[in-house]
């Protein structure tokens, strides 16, 4: 079976929209036919401050939800990435083997470092798509489920896995980033034009959310002038997202819905989505509060997937100090 690897940051309360839809979504179906390795990845956290307490808060919090929506600790491996230290071991390696103008390319680079003041900047920020390229190869992945805005994250760490096996050997297996068709970006409700992202949470929606807070974000959503409810992300981008959240959700397809709401208003649109997401989180957010009553079961499957994951992990790494050199350990 096809390996998967694919990881979320514990940086939030809760997960949004953007990250179910465009990631988790698959991450769930892909446990159907693939050897599946999901990973809470709080070393990339810390790239920028964290409160210590809430960041383990947030990572068992993290882990509940990603059991709540679907991922099963007996078909998915399901492990902190700081439980296994051959992740922060490899990033080493491959940050000496990316150049300095490719890193600083990277757009999620710029961004995040143009909203902060420089001296602000950490170094790990920088080099937080080696450390991503180090999840992935470490476990010789085929494919990894994200979203839109990893892609390019995902071309350097093809681009690392190449350059390594060229100058050292097949080492690495060069994996593919599986990138949904239809939500690989969902966009903000307030301005449709940028992605849901928790960095900007003017109109995010969020999964552990009070189900009312969240219709009524829906309800205030910004769509556009005129009143057909029609996809066209072009020319209406607000409209068009609400109806890509609508058809994820339900599993009716577009065309469907653009023929059940003719000749209705946006009101309506809106008021039934925001019925839709209630009836999605309910369950949801009772199975998280479920896995959080129980924090020992939680660190159990915690544990045991830190474990398998590190068997894996630790042979790709002894390879790969064989091929750079490393004198083997007497
Ligand atoms: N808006 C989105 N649409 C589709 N996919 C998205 N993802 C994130 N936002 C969207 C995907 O979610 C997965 C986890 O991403 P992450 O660990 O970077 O989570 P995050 O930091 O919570 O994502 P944000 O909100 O986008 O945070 P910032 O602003 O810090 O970058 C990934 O697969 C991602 O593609």
């Amino acid at each position: 079976r096809p390996r998967v690897f694919s990881g979320i940051q514990p940086t939030a309360d809760s997960f949004h929209l953007g990250n179910y839809l465009g990631a988790l979504r698959e991450w769930v179906v892909m446990q159907e036919d693939h050897e599946t390795f999901y990973c809470v990845v709080d070393l990339h956290a810390i790239t920028v401050a964290q409160d210590p307490e809430l960041l383990r808060q947030r990572t068992r919090l993290s882990a509940a939800q990603l059991l709540a929506v679907g991922i099963d600790p007996d078909r998915s491996t399901l492990f902190v990435q700081s439980h296994v230290a051959e992740h922060a071991q490899l990033s080493w390696v491959l940050e000496c083997q990316t150049g300095f103008g490719e890193a600083g390319r990277m757009t999620q680079f710029k961004d995040k470092s143009a909203r902060q003041e420089a001296e602000h900047v950490g170094v790990g920020l920088f080099t937080y798509p080696a450390l991503m390229a180090a999840d992935i190869l470490l476990y010789q992945a085929d494919q990894v489920p994200v979203g839109e805005d990893q892609r390019q994250h995902l071309e350097l760490t093809r681009n690392l896995a190449q350059r390594f096996n060229a100058r050292f050997g097949r080492t690495f297996r060069v994996p593919s980033a599986h990138i949904p068709k239809e939500t690989a970006k969902i966009y903000d409700l307030q301005d449709p034009t940028s992605k849901m992202s928790k960095s900007i949470p003017a109109g995010v929606v969020e999964l552990l959310e009070d189900p009312k807070r969240s219709a009524k974000k829906i309800r205030s959503a910004v769509t556009d002038t005129g009143r057909e409810i029609h996809y066209d992300p072009e020319n209406k981008p607000g409209v068009s997202n609400l109806l890509v959240i609508y058809s994820a959700l339900t599993g009716r397809s577009i065309a469907d819905l653009e023929s059940a709401y003719e000749g209705r208003g946006y009101g309506d649109l809106k008021k039934e989505l925001g019925q839709v997401m209630l009836e999605f989180v309910t369950p949801f957010q009772e199975k998280v509060r479920g896995y959080l009553d129980d924090p020992a079961e939680l660190d159990k499957i915690l544990r045991r997937g830190a474990e398998h994951a590190r068997e894996i992990a630790a042979s790709t790494l002894r390879t790969v100090y064989d091929r750079i050199g490393f004198l083997p350990p007497a």
